[in-house]
C-alpha cells in the first residue's frame, strides 16, 4: 500500500513536469513567433519605408548597428586614402617627367658626359643606357639601328635651319684677329643629303664688330661647314686665311644654345670661346640685355 502511494505520487510529479514542459514550449515558440513576425514586419515595413521616405541619415544610423559594415566603412576609408596618395604620386611622377625636368636631366647627364668622357675612341658614339656601346659618328641618324638601344636613331632633328640666329657672347679670346665682344652666326642654307645622312651640309656667316680702340668696324664672312649628328655640333669651316674654323656644341638636350670654340684647322686645339645662344624673331637688334646668357666652362 505504502508502495502504491509513492508511485501515484511519482506519476503526479511527472505529469505536471511534462505538463510545464509543454507550456514552456508553447510559450517559447509562440515568442519566436512573436519575435520573428514582429523582426519582419519591423524590417519590411521599417525598411523600405525609410528607402522609399529617402531618409539617408536613419538608414546609415541601421548600418552603424551592424559591426561588418562598420569594416566596410574603414576599409572604404582606407581605400580612399590610398587612391588620394596614388593619385598624388601620379601628380609627383607628371612633375618629374615634364619637359622641362627631362630637358635639364639630359643637359646635366651630357655635362657629366662632358666631364667624365663617354669611354669611347674619337669620332665614337656612346649609345649609353644599360647597355654601354660604341658606334662610328657616321652611323649616327642614317636611318638605321645600329646601338642595340637604337640611341643612334632617336634624336635626328637638326636644332638648325636656314635662317636661324645665334649670337655668341665671348668667354674668352686667345686668337682671334678682332676680339669682338659679340658674334653672330646667320644660317642661310641647311641641306641633307640622300646618303651619308649623319651630317648635314650648311652655309653661314659669321658676323662680328669689332674695336681696338684704334679701329672699328663689322665685318660679315661667308663660309660653309656642317651639323655633325653624332658629335651633335655645328662646326663651320676658316672664312678667312687665318685657318680659324667654329665649331658650335649643342649639348643634345637644348637646341637653343650652344658653346662654341674657335680652334685651328690643323691641330684642333681652342683657343676662343663664345656661348651661343639662338636669337628668336621677338629678339630687337638692342634687346641683346633680354638673352639670358648661361656661364660657359671657365677659360683655360
Ligand atoms: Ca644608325
Amino acid at each position: 500500500m505504502k508502495g502504491l502511494v509513492v508511485l501515484w505520487i511519482a506519476a503526479v510529479l511527472v505529469t505536471a513536469i511534462l505538463a510545464e514542459h509543454h507550456n514552456g514550449d508553447k510559450k517559447h515558440h509562440s515568442g519566436d513567433k512573436k519575435h520573428h513576425n514582429g523582426d519582419e514586419k519591423k524590417h519590411h515595413n521599417g525598411d523600405e519605408k525609410k528607402h522609399h521616405n529617402g531618409d539617408d541619415k536613419k538608414h546609415h544610423e541601421k548600418d552603424d548597428q551592424h559591426p561588418h559594415e562598420d569594416d566596410f566603412s574603414s576599409l572604404e576609408k582606407r581605400l580612399n586614402q590610398l587612391t588620394a596618395k596614388v593619385s598624388n604620386l601620379e601628380d609627383e611622377i607628371d612633375d618629374r617627367l615634364s619637359d622641362k625636368r627631362l630637358q635639364k636631366a639630359r643637359m646635366l647627364e651630357a655635362h657629366v658626359i662632358g666631364l667624365e668622357g663617354t669611354g669611347c675612341e674619337k669620332k665614337h658614339l656612346q649609345c649609353g643606357g644599360d647597355d654601354p656601346q660604341c658606334i662610328g659618328d657616321i652611323l649616327v641618324c642614317d636611318g638605321i639601328k645600329d646601338c642595340r638601344n637604337g640611341a643612334d636613331e632617336e634624336h635626328c632633328e637638326l636644332p638648325t635651319q636656314a635662317g636661324d640666329i645665334f649670337v655668341g657672347l665671348v668667354v674668352y679670346d686667345h686668337c682671334s684677329q678682332r676680339k669682338p665682344e659679340h658674334m653672330t652666326i646667320h644660317i642661310n642654307t641647311v641641306q641633307t643629303a640622300t646618303f651619308f645622312t649623319a651630317f648635314a651640309k650648311i652655309s653661314a656667316n659669321v658676323e662680328l664688330e669689332h674695336d681696338d680702340g684704334h679701329m672699328s668696324g663689322a665685318v660679315s664672312l661667308p663660309t660653309t661647314g656642317y651639323f655633325d649628328f653624332g658629335a651633335d655640333r655645328l662646326v663651320l669651316l676658316p672664312p678667312e686665311s687665318d685657318r680659324l674654323g667654329l665649331v658650335c656644341q649643342f649639348d643634345g638636350a637644348d637646341p637653343d644654345r650652344c658653346v662654341g670654340h674657335i680652334v685651328h684647322e690643323a691641330s684642333l686645339e681652342e683657343c676662343a670661346e663664345f656661348i651661343f645662344v639662338r636669337k628668336h624673331e621677338d629678339d630687337d637688334d638692342d634687346d641683346d640685355d633680354k638673352i639670358i646668357w648661361f656661364a660657359g666652362p671657365k677659360a683655360q
